[in-house]
């Protein structure tokens, strides 16, 4: 008998539920905010049927209140790699190449998340993974403390290592395996209290950059944050004023608009937690198998934090540009998100569903209405894209905006900024340019994908299914 595989997407969800459940036990808080974005939702949901009704049609409401994503921060291109190869066991693929060196974080990343729409509808939790780019610190001192402790570090247990081999030669994990490897998978990125340099290094790292603190002195990988969805970010950010959750001042993304698009967050700051420094910095293979046990100083740590998101509509690449033309123009009027003014800045980007898609801003999909009585004789002739136009003027077909999946860059950018104290001239003048191709080269074989390509295809299926119903 053949073997029976748990689908990927179902491992991705325990691995959510199970990152979940570990990072409320370490930063209760967060298990505050989860509370939180339930009530709101709830609230929503019953001021308003129709959204609730749609939900339900669309088998969404049980798994609202759910994470969408995560984030970690990795050391060396090993470590990306074999991230990578983890995260494909769950259907999540690298999708995009995001530089945050130019806005003076020096790290590049991608999202690892299901790429297929069928994938994305199952679960789309995602995880924004970066990676340190030590080339960009200009200090010589703690570029060179960093390579040093950072070549030798272990994240992955061997168990999980050889799950990952496992699945890659059968094709798949049974159910034991499965289970198996969430559990080792989700050790991964838990939190360490006891840091693998000294307090004394610790410091040169933060001095020079905080971020090289939270990416080189530990044993592994923490999970910085985990993001749940709501239907109102706007009401969560005043009940975690109200629950005296310390949260950001401002949303950041678009702003409040009719018509959502893109993705817009906000979040709790990052939380001090305690930490042990030992005195001699651990020696030979530092291993997240082995149990590190040394004296030493305790000392605090400031990194991890709570995220909340509401995503909006997928942007095509022209409404991407016109998003991002009008936030640079706020940006170089001092305008960020929650100033005065910040929401005029985008006053001129079309509102209406029907001007966004007709002016090709957003991806959509398409679906047949079940009006009757269609001539085919009257489209013959037409390109596809009149062919499109007209079955929508016609009442033939409908559309809805596809979910924008992945991440902003300056949002991200000002995410690490507020949370850790970077500031933005920290790094060297190299950082501007961005090193897609190193990033690739670091993934190995796991090609990044084009977020536009994947919205792009995801339409066009939507459409193909309504030209074959009306036989087109
Ligand atoms: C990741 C920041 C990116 C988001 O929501 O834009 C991110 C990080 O701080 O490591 O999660
Ligand atoms: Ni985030």
């Amino acid at each position: 008998m053949a073997t029976q595989f748990v689908s990927p997407s179902e491992i991705r969800t325990k691995f959510s539920r199970a990152l979940s459940s570990l990072y409320q036990n370490e930063v209760p808080l967060y298990a505050s905010l989860l509370k939180a974005v339930q009530d709101v939702n709830d609230a929503t949901l019953a001021a308003n049927p129709s959204l609730k009704a749609q939900l339900i049609a669309t088998d969404e409401l049980d798994r609202l209140s759910l994470e969408r994503h995560g984030a970690v921060r990795l050391g060396t291109a090993d470590e990306l790699r074999t991230v990578g190869r983890l995260f494909r066991v769950m259907s999540m693929h690298p999708v995009g190449y995001y530089d945050l060196g130019s806005a003076g974080v020096p790290v590049h990343a991608t999202c690892f998340r299901p790429a297929a729409a069928a994938e994305l509808s199952r679960n789309p939790f995602r995880v924004f993974a970066s990676l340190l780019r030590t080339e960009l610190i200009s200090s010589p001192a703690p570029r060179a403390l960093s390579r040093e402790v950072l070549a030798r570090r272990k994240i992955f247990s061997d168990r999980a290592v050889r799950l990952v081999r496992l699945c890659e030669e059968q094709g798949g994990l049974a159910g034991a395996e499965a289970d198996e490897f969430v559990g080792e998978a989700v050790k991964t990125f838990g939190w360490h209290p006891t840091a693998v340099v000294t307090a004394g290094e610790y410091d040169v790292l933060a001095r020079e950059n905080p971020l090289l603190a939270d990416v080189v002195a530990f044993p592994g990988p923490h999970v910085n944050h985990l993001t749940p969805r709501t239907l109102d970010i706007d009401e969560v950010q005043r009940a975690m004023l109200r629950a005296r959750i310390p949260g950001k001042d401002a949303i950041e993304g678009p702003p409040l608009r009719k018509c959502p698009i893109l993705l817009r967050q906000t979040s709790f700051k990052a939380l001090e937690e305690g930490v042990r420094f030992p005195t001699e910095r651990t020696g030979g293979r530092v291993s997240v198998d082995e149990a590190i046990e040394v004296g030493g100083v305790e000392g605090v740590h400031k990194a991890r934090f709570g995220e909340i998101e509401q995503r909006g509509a997928a942007v095509t690449r022209k409404g991407l540009d016109m998003y991002d033309g009008m936030l640079r123009g706020a940006r170089s009027r001092g305008l960020d998100a929650g100033k005065k003014g910040y929401k005029e800045a985008f006053a001129t980007y079309p509102d209406t569903w029907k001007e966004l898609r007709r002016e090709g801003l957003v991806w959509c999909h398409y679906t047949a209405t079940g009006k009757k009585g269609l001539e085919t004789g009257d489209y013959e002739g037409l390109t596809r894209g009149e062919l499109e136009e007209k079955l929508v003027e016609d009442g033939f077909v409908t559309y809805e905006p596809l979910v924008y999946e992945d991440f902003l860059p300056v949002s991200a950018a000002g995410i690490f900024q507020s949370n850790l104290g970077v500031k933005g001239n920290d790094v060297s003048k190299e950082a501007g340019k961005g090193d897609q191709e190193g990033f690739q080269k670091a993934l190995g074989d796991l090609v990044i994908m084009d977020q536009m390509k994947l919205y792009e295809k995801s339409q066009a299926e939507s459409m193909d299914k309504c030209l074959a119903h009306f036989g087109l």
